[in-house]
């Protein structure tokens, strides 16, 4: 029986049909879905506080409005993840305890300062727009509640994009010293852009098998590039450069060459040696703890209404 249910997974997966809750699936499968899609939601909870960081900041009424929407959209998104993360048998408490131990990661783009106001231009043009390239082929993951959560996900990403696009560009265009705060917060988040795509195909662990099982479409080499091809025009728009002297395009490949990427800093920001790692999972944790009140109240309140309907 074993062999049949595993023939049906795959037949089903290679037809390109969607694995619900209640189908049979690898162990395996349903393990490392767990792991992508956990890590997934701690990154839309942890990069909440970047941004949120300039909240009381902005500028204008405008902008801190658009912000506030922005940030509470990840949250949303964070949410979105941890239910579709428990349809697969896991609870929430489960992954915070562990994004909390650090048996989780969480990407490692959250782990870098934001200096000024422009990084929260930047984030959204550069991070969201990663965010975005990497998620939109999981609109067509093989498992039915990952894909559908992320075609919300993505329109709003999409959102994120512009409204950073826009302030970088009013920026861009301001006064010399705000055009030199926009060209700045770019310079420092180009390469910790490039590698929230993961480590180069050959150093990519789970890729082979997750490409087999179509949880991801497209290699994490594939999409970095897809994203350096976007940018490039979009930074010529912006009035702006990127820092990277090696980039420029090549006629045979149709593609830009880019320069390489500081892999040791990459594997430093995940073992915990980021500018801000200490800082955000300090900063989650207490969160975390001072919002106990919320959950017991929420509980209490939810035993009181069953024994209500039970009575
Ligand atoms: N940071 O074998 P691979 C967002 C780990 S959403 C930290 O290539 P895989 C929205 C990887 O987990 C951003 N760790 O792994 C937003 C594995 O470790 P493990 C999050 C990384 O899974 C915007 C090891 O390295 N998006 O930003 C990173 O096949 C603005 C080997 O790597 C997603 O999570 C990294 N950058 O490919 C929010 C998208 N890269 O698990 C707020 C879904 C790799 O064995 C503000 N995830 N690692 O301990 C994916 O597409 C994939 O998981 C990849 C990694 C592509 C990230």
């Amino acid at each position: 029986l074993g062999a049949q249910l595993a023939a049906a997974f795959d037949a089903a997966v290679a037809a390109d049909e969607r694995v619900e809750p209640r189908d049979w699936m690898p162990d395996e499968y349903r393990a490392s879905l767990v792991r992508q899609m956990a890590q997934h939601a701690h990154s839309e909870i942890i990069g909440m506080q970047p941004e949120a960081n300039w909240i009381t900041r902005a500028p204008s009424l405008r902008r801190k409005a658009i912000l506030m929407a922005k940030v509470q959209d990840e949250a949303g998104h964070g949410l979105y993840l941890y239910s579709a993360a428990e349809t697969l048998g896991t609870s929430r408490d489960e992954l915070l305890d562990k994004l909390h131990s650090g048996k989780q990661k969480y990407s490692s783009i959250f782990n870098y300062p934001t200096l000024t106001w422009a990084d929260v231009g930047a984030i959204g043009w550069l991070v969201d727009g990663a965010a975005i390239t990497n998620q939109v082929p999981i609109c067509r993951c093989s498992y039915g509640p990952y894909a559908r959560a992320m075609v919300r996900i993505c329109k709003e990403e999409s959102f994120h994009q512009r409204q950073g696009y826009e302030l970088l560009l009013a920026l861009s265009r301001g006064t010399e010293a705000q055009h030199a705060m926009a060209q700045d917060a770019v310079d420092r988040w180009w390469w910790p852009s490039l590698m929230m795509f993961g480590p180069p195909d050959d150093e990519s662990a789970h890729s082979a098998q997750s490409m087999a099982w179509r949880i991801k479409r497209h290699s994490n080499d594939e999409l970095r590039q897809r994203f350096v091809d976007i940018a490039v025009p979009q930074a010529e728009s912006l009035g702006l450069t990127l820092p990277d002297p090696d980039l420029k395009w090549n006629e045979e490949r149709g593609h830009h060459d880019f320069g390489a990427i500081d892999w040791a800093e990459f594997w430093d920001v995940l073992k915990g040696n980021g500018p801000c790692n200490e800082q955000r999972i300090g900063q989650r944790r207490k969160a975390h703890e001072e919002g106990a009140w919320v959950r017991d109240a929420a509980a209490a309140y939810a035993r009181k209404q069953t024994a209500q309907q039970a009575a």
